[in-house]
């Protein structure tokens, strides 16, 4: 069974183990161990120890914004000093707990989502469409608080998510937001039929369908509880919409224990909810899929803390299963805290750059952020065309290797790669490991595939990049090159 977010479904797993990121993961998963509040301010402050090298690296880094930069604060630069932070227009103490970097502070003014002729925006729009009397939210700050990320969201106090090897932090009660259910709460207090659009950030691997930061559109539909399976039978049947497409559906998901009805909920009203909630989103994929030929889509079991029974669903796209989005009925007590005690309902949570991967064929999930003509000029809102290859500058490999120690993380490792080398990085593979017999000293050796998606990169320009890596990696995590 899939678990919920942060924690991999088993076959992402298998498909992740290879890939940088995914080994702590798995480790966390396997010996079940949780990582503490107090572990995690170790690792903090080793971030604290970094961030005056990060200051410097980011007043020199270039700023890409959005094209109108009228008075909305998140377009603004944010400014990083080791005393504060200031994003969004607000400035916030920093601690023991901050870890957010230049490189990622820099992607909260991009607001892809806003531009009309970006692909982000265009699948958002065709995605509205699916929902049309949904109330749409899409200007929320990057930056929450750890309540509404995850004490709202019923995560338990030691939850792996909130570990900062994890989650990008401003301070110990303020970071950037991993998902768009962070806004959850707030807007079911406003309405019944909500979507909300935004930008998410995770430390995480990098790979063509993982990146640092991205996009999620958040759904929710609320029914009255004691009129639900009346009014969802009613409200399928006057469903009119036509769809065409050639896309296969398979769903063998039963309720068990494991994935279970909550308590509090009258079975035939969940039952219903959870009907509403798979017919919706498999007419949302089939609106957006309509010319793709034999898509194969599949829905699995999956855990979230706020939501039971809870599900992925899943596509086919180039020989294996992409997970587009996580969904479930949703737990009461978040209802109860929105005032909506007297209500049932569904949520789900979508990976905008996913389902456009596969919709406009675009091969590698950095593209969205390329700022070069032949990729932004293909794009026009409404239309879905698929993405023409234009041809690749050529890579760049380089090898690291080392003595790792016991406080070593590979996402840590990652976040050096990225700070000093952006969107250069095409992706990053523990190539080799070894325990010396006699030291039990552990050694990796990491590959890094530099190729620029907007220029050709030189030999001598990328060597001063890893000579750079080579001291941060010995100043930042005290390992001892090979
Ligand atoms: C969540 O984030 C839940 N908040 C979703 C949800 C909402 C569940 C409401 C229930 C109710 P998850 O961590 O699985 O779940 O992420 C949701 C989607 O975001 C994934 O299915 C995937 O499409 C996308 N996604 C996750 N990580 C990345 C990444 N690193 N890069 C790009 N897309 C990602
Ligand atoms: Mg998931």
């Amino acid at each position: 069974m899939a678990t919920g977010i942060f924690r991999a479904t088993s076959q992402q797993w298998a498909s992740r183990t290879l890939r940088v990121g995914a080994a702590p993961k798995l480790r966390t998963a396997l010996t079940g161990q949780t990582l503490k509040r107090s572990t995690l301010s170790a690792t903090a402050q080793w971030q604290q120890a970094v961030r005056p090298v990060l200051c410097a690296s980011f007043h020199s880094s270039p700023f890409r914004l959005a094209p109108e930069t009228a008075a909305n604060p998140l377009k603004e630069p944010p400014k990083i000093t080791a005393e504060s932070i200031t994003v969004g227009g607000k400035t916030y103490k920093t601690d023991s707990f901050t870890n957010v970097t230049p490189t990622v502070l820099e992607k909260t003014t991009r607001q892809l989502h806003l531009i009309p002729t970006h692909p982000i925006a265009i699948i958002k729009d065709l995605i509205y469409s699916a929902f049309p009397d949904f109330k749409h939210y899409e200007t929320f700050s990057p930056v929450v608080t750890t309540k509404e990320n995850f004490d709202d969201l019923c995560f338990s106090d030691d939850h792996p998510g909130r570990a900062v090897t994890d989650t990008y932090y401003v301070n110990e009660k303020i970071m950037l937001r991993t998902h768009t259910s962070a806004h959850q709460l707030k807007v079911m207090t406003e309405a019944d039929k909500v979507l909300v659009t935004a930008d998410v950030y995770r430390r995480d691997e990098i790979d063509a369908s993982h990146y640092p930061v991205f996009h999620q559109m958040e759904g929710a539909q609320l029914f009255d509880a004691k009129t639900a399976v009346d009014d969802i039978r009613k409200s399928i049947a006057a469903d009119t919409s036509a769809v065409s497409g050639s896309i296969h559906t398979t769903d063998t998901t039963v309720i068990t224990p494991e994935n279970p009805k909550q308590d509090c909920h009258d079975e035939a009203a969940m039952l219903a909810t959870a009907d509403h909630l798979k017919y919706s989103l498999n007419m949302m994929v089939r609106k957006l899929f309509s010319h793709e030929k034999d898509l194969q889509v599949r829905w699995i079991d999956a855990q979230f803390p706020f939501t039971s029974p809870s599900w992925e669903m899943e596509i086919l796209y180039q020989g294996k299963w992409l997970e587009v989005l996580g969904c479930g009925v949703i737990r009461q007590d978040i209802l109860i805290n929105a005032g909506k005690s007297d209500k049932i309902g569904w949520a789900f949570g979508l990976g905008l750059e996913r389902l456009a991967l596969v919709l406009f064929g675009i091969p590698d999930i950095r593209l969205f952020w390329s700022q070069d003509e032949r990729f932004l000029r293909q794009f026009e809102p409404s239309k879905i065309q698929k993405f023409k290859q234009f041809s690749k500058y050529p890579p760049c490999i380089k090898d690291i290797s080392f003595w790792s120690n016991d406080d070593f993380h590979e996402n840590n490792f990652c976040e050096i790669v990225r700070d000093i080398a952006g969107d250069i990085v095409e992706d990053v593979q523990l190539i080799d490991e070894f325990t010396h017999p006699k030291t039990k000293k552990r050694s990796v050796c990491y590959r890094i595939n530099y190729r620029s998606m907007d220029r050709n990169v030189t030999n001598a320009e990328i060597n001063e990049l890893q000579e750079k890596l080579r001291e941060e990696v010995v100043q930042r995590m005290k390992v001892e090159l090979r």
